[in-house]
């Protein structure tokens, strides 16, 4: 039996955790929606600074939780074994489990972290539990009364406190209210890119981006990064790097770049003529259900030019997308080239691994990116 959103929200604010920050999941998207109804909820680039923020609260005296998937444990570990764990601040978290209790059921990219999870858990000493029902099967997991109890028993010793939430095992409520409707979509941009991409090498980011570009055009010169949010651009680079006489195109979401914003400051620092990042900013995480991002108030072009990429090309009508990745293709770089997009969360295409496994995909680029190189004389092999 799944927990009620509201129902699991009246327990957490019952005990005192009146704000949520974090990285949204699709697992988790109704506590998320009623925090930030609420507003109570501040949307975290990272897992990390999500419980730092939690731990600004806690020394505050406003306690409050972080919402996030396994995922971006990861990003948490260092200031949860450095911050939190060292300095006794009793943070709680809820962190969904991709690729838990059967990877073969999830998505491959959360293999590796789906079984490791209770693992790592213990290791560091971090109290945990499963929340009961979805897929934690029959008998499995503790309600929710008996989570918070335990949460507030690790507080009472100062430590953290991670509820462990599988698929299912939170209701869902409706979808954020008032999608915009008029102006560029994903599918017309990253249509119009495709028509340019010629056979310049293209790093795809998580989500439904990645997917959208396979739907457009399959091509074995996209890297499709299905895990690791946040890096499409650090790839790019490195990329740029390896091959500096080959376009490099990063396609990339607006939460994905604001993950790991300091990689576009590294891309400014360097002389990378052939690479194109496009930014495609709906304003939101459409791939976990089109929770708000922190895009909005953003002035994109101050942005790039701030963190030393050559040119910076944006638009955010449809009749400006052709030329602006036309100037964006034309120009040195490294450029950055924003599209603002209208969500359209229910225009969904299969991932680049449904038919295929995520080594053999990557095989297939590098043969992709030698086949060039080789008929243009370089070092192929
Ligand atoms: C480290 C990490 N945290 C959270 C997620 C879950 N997740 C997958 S896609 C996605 C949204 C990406 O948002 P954005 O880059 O804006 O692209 P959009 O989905 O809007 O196209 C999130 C939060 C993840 N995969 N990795």
């Amino acid at each position: 039996m799944s927990v009620g959103a509201a129902e699991l929200v009246d327990a957490l604010r019952a005990s005192g955790r009146h704000r949520a920050t974090g990285v949204p999941c699709g697992h988790l998207a109704g506590p998320w929606e009623l925090y930030d109804r609420a507003g109570d909820l501040v949307p975290a680039p990272d897992e990390g600074a999500a419980l730092a923020i939690a731990a600004g609260w806690e020394l505050g005296g406003t306690p409050g939780v972080v919402l996030c998937q396994n995922s971006g444990f990861g990003n948490l570990v260092n200031p949860l074994t450095s911050l939190v764990l060292a300095c006794r601040i009793p943070v709680t978290v809820l962190m969904t489990l991709r690729g838990w209790p059967d990877p073969a059921t999830d998505e491959q990219q959360h293999e590796v972290m789906g079984a490791a999870t209770p693992a790592l858990l213990r290791t560091l000493g971090v109290p945990h539990a499963v929340l009961a029902g979805g897929v934690a099967g029959p008998g499995e997991g503790v309600d929710v009364a008996t989570l918070l109890a335990e949460a507030d028993a690790a507080r009472a010793d100062g430590l953290p406190f991670v509820g462990l939430v599988p698929r299912g095992a939170i209701g869902k409520v409706g979808a954020p209210a008032s999608l915009p409707g008029d102006g560029p979509t994903r599918s017309s941009v990253v249509a119009a890119l495709m028509d340019r991409i010629g056979d310049a090498l293209l790093v795809t980011t998580t989500g439904y981006l990645s997917r959208q570009a396979h739907h457009e055009r399959d091509r074995d010169r996209t890297f499709y990064m299905q895990g690791s949010m946040g890096h499409a651009a650090a790839i790019g680079l490195g990329l740029a790097q390896a091959h500096p006489d080959e376009r490099v195109v990063v396609l990339d979401g607006d939460g994905a770049l604001l993950m790991h914003l300091g990689t576009g400051a590294a891309i400014g620092s360097l002389p990378l003529a052939n690479l194109v990042h496009v930014v495609v900013d709906n304003g939101c995480y459409e791939s976990t259900g089109a929770q708000r991002s922190t895009s909005a108030h953003l002035d994109w072009p101050a942005l790039g030019r701030g963190l030393g990429y050559r040119r910076v090309h944006y638009a955010d009508s449809t009749a400006e997308v052709p030329d602006v990745l036309d100037a964006a293709f034309a120009a040195t770089g490294p450029v950055l080239c924003v599209l603002r997009t209208v969500p359209t969360p229910d225009d969904v295409h299969p991932r680049a691994s449904s038919g295929s496994g995520l080594p053999q995909l990557t095989d297939r680029f590098r043969v992709g990116v030698r086949g060039v190189a080789q008929a243009a004389g370089g070092v192929g092999s």
